[in-house]
């Protein structure tokens, strides 16, 4: 499966990335409670975050809303699974604990636009690299992976914000299972995302976009 050397690649590149503690380009806002992951206005898959696209999955910079530039997310499903985009975000020291809102924007086309599944892989105490276990169905061992699955049926743009603690493990192979963002005694901290698409219909297609991929701070926790 192509999605698989997807993953393979994330196991060549986030190893050396994380243990090199090279610097990704954005950093959390410590001022506005927020991490941007990415808000696209770099224009480029390559620049500011490096993004991947796995399978099935197209991708196209587009106009954004009041942005300059929104990520374009189509492609044609195979028994519904289409395919999608990730990118690294672990950071020697990173630690993204005081965040419990993941947010973006997503652009709708109507009722048949897909679904989507947020993937956030988080290296286990101890246990910081992913990598994965053939025998296991690619399953990254001691990694979580934790997801958040959404329906996008509407048309325009819609702000989504999703509460972390709704997240859940999906990754049999990993070792807690409790979301600890934080780069502890050889811990990863956030690896990586991933934004899973897949259609309404065995062989249908999805059409969206994306913008504003964010970690947030809650303003009740703010407070
Ligand atoms: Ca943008
Ligand atoms: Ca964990």
């Amino acid at each position: 499966m192509k999605r698989s050397l997807a993953i393979l690649a994330v196991l060549l590149a986030v190893f050396p990335a994380y243990c090199q503690g090279s610097l990704p380009p954005k950093s959390p806002d410590a001022s506005i409670g927020k991490f941007v992951i990415d808000n696209f206005e770099s224009g480029d898959f390559k620049k500011g975050r490096d993004w991947w696209t796995f399978d099935r999955a197209t991708t196209k910079f587009i106009a954004g809303n009041n942005s300059r530039y929104a990520l374009e997310l189509k492609g044609d499903a195979h028994d519904w699974y289409v395919g999608g985009v990730g990118t690294y975000l672990a950071q020697k020291g990173q630690d993204l604990s005081r965040y419990d809102l993941f947010e973006m924007d997503v652009y709708g086309t109507g009722p048949d636009s897909g679904s989507l599944k947020i993937e956030m892989y988080q290296g286990t105490k101890g246990k910081g690299v992913l990598y994965e276990n053939p025998k296991k169905g690619y399953d990254p061992k001691y990694v979580d992976r934790f997801v958040y699955n959404m329906k996008v049926d509407w048309k325009g743009w819609k702000h989504i914000s999703a509460p972390i603690m709704e997240f859940v493990n999906d990754n049999p192979e990993a070792r807690d299972t409790v979301w600890n963002p934080k780069p502890v005694n050889g811990s990863g901290g956030l690896l990586q995302i991933q934004i899973v698409a897949a259609a309404g219909s065995r062989s249908g297609r999805i059409a969206m976009a994306l913008d504003n991929v964010e970690l947030k701070e809650s303003e009740h926790k703010r407070k």
